[in-house]
């Protein structure tokens, strides 16, 4: 089946630099996602857009360029709950990399089970309204307390508006819960304000909650570093991500976010992105909590 690129559609940046940053060795990219291709493993109908194919062999090849040892490869909205690319991603990383997929209620307890064997350790809920119809909270609730017993837990996106709505039903999962992006907030709010006082009063009285402090290139109004590289790039998402990883050093991950859907204004070099994690994560000690400790802990407990 061949698809058409949502028109406007930015590919990902073939020819990344090399970090200038050097990861700590086992370093995890704990976010980044498999497109297609979309001839192999097709879009779902109900998908907000189309993307361009990113296969798990281009994956696979920007974490050797980057430096990282292992993905989690997180369920994108345009596979909806199909999760066969992602699957064969992780079927095909010996071992490399862990999954978070999308379900319905509807799904068996043998797919579930085949799921946790090829590496799947979590589901991802949804609440970014651009990406996905709603489904009804009782039904997550559900989804949520059987995936529980697998040890998996629950990755949630959602903006930082919402967060008061979802705070009821955040709080009342039984699993523990990773926030994609540092919940997305507004960086053009201070980061002392009181919409970001609330994601941090959310981690700070939950420590079951965990947050991926990334995507600057997504959540910045500033932009992206200067050809040649400027010192401060994304230098207005660093105070929050910088909050996040002092506060709680030991619930937080980073990730690429390749290959970063539904950028409008620029496409990343992967290479630059890597060179952010020193700004928000200043010591040798913080950096390897991000990268390697605390992934291992979630995604590999029985190696780390
Ligand atoms: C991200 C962010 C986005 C999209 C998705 O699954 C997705 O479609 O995650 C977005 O558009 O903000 O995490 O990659």
């Amino acid at each position: 089946m061949t698809f058409q690129k949502t028109p406007g559609w930015l590919d990902w940046y073939a020819g990344p630099s090399k970090p200038r940053f050097k990861l700590p060795a086992g370093a995890v990219d704990a976010h980044c996602h498999v497109f297609g291709p979309g001839a192999e493993f097709p879009y779902a109908p109900e998908r907000k857009y189309t993307p361009c194919d990113a296969s798990r062999v281009q994956l696979f090849a920007l974490r050797d360029h980057l430096g990282f040892a292992r993905n989690v490869v997180v369920q994108a909205t345009c596979h909806g709950a199909d999760n066969r690319a992602m699957l064969d991603a992780l079927r095909h990383s010996g071992g490399a990399a862990r999954g978070i997929a999308t379900v319905r209620r509807d799904i068996g307890d043998a797919e579930l089970q085949a799921m946790h064997d090829a590496g799947v350790r979590g589901v991802r809920f949804n609440f970014v309204k651009r990406l996905v119809d709603f489904t009804p909270r009782d039904e997550l609730m559900e989804i949520a307390g059987r995936i529980a017993k697998l040890g998996w837990h629950v990755v949630i996106y959602f903006e930082a508006v919402d967060l008061p709505e979802l705070w009821d039903f955040f709080t009342a999962l039984p699993t523990a819960i990773v926030v994609d992006h540092m919940g997305r907030p507004d960086v053009t709010k201070p980061v002392d304000g009181s919409e970001f006082a609330l994601f941090t009063k959310f981690m700070s009285e939950h420590p079951n909650v965990w947050c991926k402090v990334s995507c600057p290139e997504r959540l910045s109004v500033a932009g992206p570093p200067a050809l040649g590289g400027e010192p401060n790039p994304y230098c207005d998402v660093i105070p929050f991500a910088r909050t996040i990883v002092e506060r709680f050093p030991d619930r937080v991950l980073w990730g690429t976010d390749w290959p970063h859907p539904n950028l409008k204004d620029h496409m990343p070099d992967d290479g630059l992105l890597v060179d952010f994690i020193p700004h928000i994560a200043t010591t040798p000690e913080r950096q390897r909590q991000l990268l390697v400790d605390n992934p291992m802990r979630l995604y590999w407990p029985e190696q780390s």
